[in-house]
């Protein structure tokens, strides 16, 4: 039978519209020649509860969910209505894609056990980041982290399997809900930034191989902490003003996070005489991010080691946090040793 090749180029006629989230994670799962697609499942699945949420965000003010749940979660915190509307959406989709075992969620006081027998992996995760800025229209994310489980499927969920060093996560990423919605991650060879394209439901690749500029002139810190932070810090944060650096500070963190990244600069968000370890959390906040960091060329630290190398000990704990551009974390370092 005659056949023809088939003609890609038709010029302007249909424009190219680039990778789709889907194919790349499916393109990368040949990088793992033992992959069986159920960490691609479990990325699909943060995908499309992100889409769901993004939605919910972006018509907020049109619909009944802005506001305080009038619930506080564990760390005292007012729970916000759509705190707990994304909390339920990930968590649905987490369970739903059937990979994983266990959630560890900024929103539950305990691990949730998803019951499900098969599932070799661990999700920890914050619905969404930068409550403060939820009903003012500021941007917004969602942080995620990725896990093994260590005892074998099927049995119960051990503590082992739960409270692992942020170096052990086998992924790590974020879904910023801004001016457009993005998704950053990373299976430990670089991070990937995917640009949520709302008119064909789809997340297309944007910001390929991101990089994180070494140095950067742009320090993120509620400067109303100053007076209770180590000075150390204000001698440091002096050096950078003098090399001309400009304050810059949403107050959500995925968001300073994902401008100091394409920019340059460092976040800080210290130990205080009242909160001794900071407010960030390391399960589902720093540990995500500081694996992005160290991916994209940055570096995070809690003044004297990796974020990464830190042992957790309770799912909610809290630790200051240095993260950004390599040079400039550890000038801190440098700083907060003197
Ligand atoms: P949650 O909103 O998830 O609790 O996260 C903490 C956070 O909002 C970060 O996003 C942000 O960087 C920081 O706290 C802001 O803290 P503060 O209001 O003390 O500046």
């Amino acid at each position: 039978m005659k056949t023809q090749p088939y003609k890609q180029d038709t010029g302007k006629l249909a424009y190219k519209v680039g990778v789709t989230l889907d194919r790349f994670i499916k393109s990368k799962q040949q990088d793992f020649p033992f992959a069986t697609g159920e960490l691609s499942q479990i990325l699909r699945d943060i995908a499309l509860a992100s889409k769901i949420v993004s939605r919910e965000i972006s018509r907020a003010g049109l619909s009944d969910v802005t506001g305080s749940f009038g619930q506080t979660n564990i760390q005292g915190e007012e729970q916000q209505k759509l705190d707990v509307v994304a909390n339920v959406r990930f968590t649905r989709a987490l369970t739903k894609g059937g990979e994983v075992c266990a959630v560890v969620s900024e929103e539950e006081d305990l691990v949730i056990d998803l019951q499900n027998s098969k599932g070799k992996y661990v999700v920890a995760i914050d619905p969404l980041d930068g409550s403060s800025n939820i009903d003012v229209n500021v941007s917004i994310g969602t942080i995620f982290s990725i896990y093994r489980r260590k005892t074998p499927t099927g049995s119960p969920i051990q503590e082992q399997d739960v409270l692992q060093k942020g170096s052990e996560q086998v992924a790590a990423g974020y879904v910023l809900y801004g001016s457009s919605t993005m998704l950053v991650y990373s299976t430990g060879n670089g991070a990937n930034g995917f640009t949520y394209e709302r008119s064909l439901g789809e997340f297309f690749l944007s910001h390929p191989q991101m990089q994180m500029p070494a140095d950067g002139g742009i320090y993120t810190i509620n400067e109303g902490l100053t007076p209770y932070i180590n000075p150390n810090i204000l001698s440091y944060l002096e050096g950078c003003k003098r090399k001309g650096a400009s304050a810059r500070y949403i107050g959500s963190l995925v968001a300073d996070f994902h401008r100091n990244l394409l920019k340059g600069g460092i976040y800080l968000y210290p130990a205080t005489s009242q909160a001794p370890n900071g407010k960030i959390r390391l399960m589902y906040e720093a540990n995500a991010l500081a694996f992005i960091a160290e991916q994209v060329g940055g570096a995070a630290s809690d003044g004297t080691k990796r974020i990464l190398d830190i042992v957790p000990e309770n799912l909610h704990q809290r630790t200051p946090i240095y993260i950004g551009s390599k040079n400039m974390v550890s000038g801190l370092e440098k700083a907060l040793s003197v």
